[in-house]
C-alpha cells in the first residue's frame, strides 16, 4: 500500500477519495493514530515533480519559520519529499484537523478574512528569494500565451468539437484586446513580480470549524513568481462563481459586488504598503482577466479531449467554460461600479 511508504504514525485503517480538486488525485488516509492527505501528483500538470516538491518544501519551511500554519509534508520512509513507483508520483501531507473546506462563501466577514489572508501570504512571501523557486508551470497566468494556446487548439480542432462550442470560442476571440494588460505591465516594469499563490480558489482555503477564521491556505503547487493581481483576480473568479463552476444553468451564474468590496477591504488592509499605482488601476479588471483566462483554459482542454482537468462527462469542460465566459462578461459590465467601490475602499483605508 502506497501510504505505508511514508513516515506516517499508526496502522492504516482506510484510504478513500477526498476533496474536489481538479488536478491531483487526493485521498484521505486514516490510521490508528491520525489522518493524512495522500495525493497522486498530476504529471500532466507537473511533469517536473522534483521541482514541484522542492518549491513546496521551500515555501512551507519559509512560512513555518514565520509561525504561519501551512501544509506540512510527511516524507517517505527513505526521507524523500515524494514517492515514485510504476503507477506514478505520490506525496503525503498532515491532515489539517478541525477545519472545513468550502466551495462557496456567503458570509462577507469570511470573504474579508480571505482577502486579509492572501494579503498576509503576499507579505510573508515577500522576503523569500524568488530565484530559489522554479517556474513550475511556465507562463501560468500569461493570458496572452493562454490565448495563443487556445487559438492553436481552436485551429487544430483535433476532435471536431469546435462545432459544439463556436459561440464560446467567439466570445473569447472578442475580448482579445484585454489579454496583455497584466503581462505587458510585468514586461514594462509597471507591475512588480512577487511570490504569489496563483491558485487561490476558495476550496484551497481551510477554515477553522470553531472560529470560522482562515486557518490555512493549501494547494501550494503553483506558488512561484507572479503578479498579486493574479491572486486577486482568481480569488474573485472563484468567490463570484461559488459552487456554480459546473452548473449547466447559466441563470445561476451571477455577480455580487459585496464580495468585491469585502475582499478588497481585507486585502487592502494588508497590501496598501506594497500595491503600486498601476496595480491599483488594474484591480477591477484583474477578476475579468483571470475569469476569461480560466474560460479559455477549460475550452482549450475541451477541444483537446480533456487532457488536463479532471472531468466526469464529455461536455464537462465546455460547461465550465460557459460559466466562466458568462461571469467574465458580467465582471466587464460592472467595471464602473467596481471602480467606485475600489475608490471608496482606498479612501477609507487611508490610501488615495
Ligand atoms: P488539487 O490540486 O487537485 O486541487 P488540492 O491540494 O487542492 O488538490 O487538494 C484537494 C482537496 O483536498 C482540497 O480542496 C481540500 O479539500 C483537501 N486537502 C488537501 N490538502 C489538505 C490538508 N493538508 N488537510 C485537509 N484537507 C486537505
Ligand atoms: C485548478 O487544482 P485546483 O482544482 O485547485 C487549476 C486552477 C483553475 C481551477 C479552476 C494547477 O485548480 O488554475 O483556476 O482548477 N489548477 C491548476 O477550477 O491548473
Ligand atoms: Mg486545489
Amino acid at each position: 500500500m502506497i501510504a505505508e511508504g511514508f513516515a506516517i504514525q499508526g496502522d492504516v485503517k482506510s484510504v478513500a477519495p477526498y476533496g474536489e480538486g481538479h488536478i491531483n488525485e487526493t485521498s484521505l488516509v486514516i490510521t490508528t493514530k491520525g489522518k493524512y492527505i495522500l495525493q497522486k501528483i498530476s504529471q500532466t500538470a507537473f511533469p517536473d515533480v522534483d521541482m514541484l516538491m522542492r518549491n513546496i518544501d521551500i515555501v512551507t519551511k519559509h512560512l513555518a519559520k514565520k509561525g504561519i500554519t501551512s501544509l506540512s509534508i510527511v516524507k517517505t520512509k527513505k526521507g524523500e519529499l515524494y514517492l515514485r513507483n510504476e503507477s506514478g508520483a505520490y506525496r503525503v501531507y498532515d491532515f489539517v484537523e478541525n477545519t472545513v473546506c468550502k466551495q462557496s462563501l456567503s458570509d462577507y466577514k469570511q470573504v474579508e478574512m480571505v482577502g486579509e489572508a492572501f494579503g498576509d501570504l503576499h507579505t510573508s512571501l515577500s522576503d523569500l528569494d524568488a530565484s530559489s523557486l522554479g517556474e513550475i508551470i511556465p507562463c501560468f497566468h500569461d493570458t496572452k500565451k493562454r490565448f495563443a494556446d487556445f487559438l492553436s487548439a481552436y485551429k487544430e480542432d483535433k476532435l471536431g468539437r469546435l462545432a459544439s462550442c463556436k459561440q464560446e470560442a467567439e466570445a473569447i476571440l472578442a475580448q482579445k484586446k484585454y489579454y496583455g494588460l497584466i503581462v505587458d505591465g510585468i514586461a514594462d516594469g509597471s507591475i512588480p513580480l512577487h511570490v504569489t499563490h496563483n491558485d487561490p480558489k476558495i476550496n484551497n482555503v481551510l477554515f477553522d470549524i470553531d472560529s470560522g477564521k482562515v486557518r490555512c491556505i493549501i494547494d501550494l503547487d503553483t506558488v512561484m513568481p507572479g503578479s498579486v493581481l493574479y491572486d486577486f483576480g482568481d480569488a474573485h473568479r472563484s468567490l463570484f462563481i461559488g459552487s456554480h463552476e459546473d452548473d449547466i444553468d447559466l441563470n445561476n451564474v451571477n455577480i455580487d459586488l459585496e464580495i468585491f468590496r469585502s475582499y478588497l477591504r481585507g486585502y487592502y488592509r494588508k497590501a496598501k504598503s506594497f500595491l503600486s499605482a498601476r496595480e491599483k488601476e488594474l484591480i477591477t479588471i484583474a477578476p475579468f482577466l483571470m475569469t476569461i483566462e480560466c474560460g479559455m483554459r477549460f475550452l482549450e482542454d475541451y477541444l483537446k479531449g480533456d487532457v488536463y482537468f479532471h472531468t466526469k462527462y464529455k461536455e464537462h469542460n465546455l460547461v465550465r467554460a460557459r460559466t466562466q465566459i458568462k461571469l467574465a462578461k458580467l465582471i466587464l459590465s460592472k467595471q464602473e461600479e467596481m471602480k467606485a467601490i475600489a475608490k471608496e475602499i482606498f479612501l477609507e483605508s487611508g490610501g488615495e
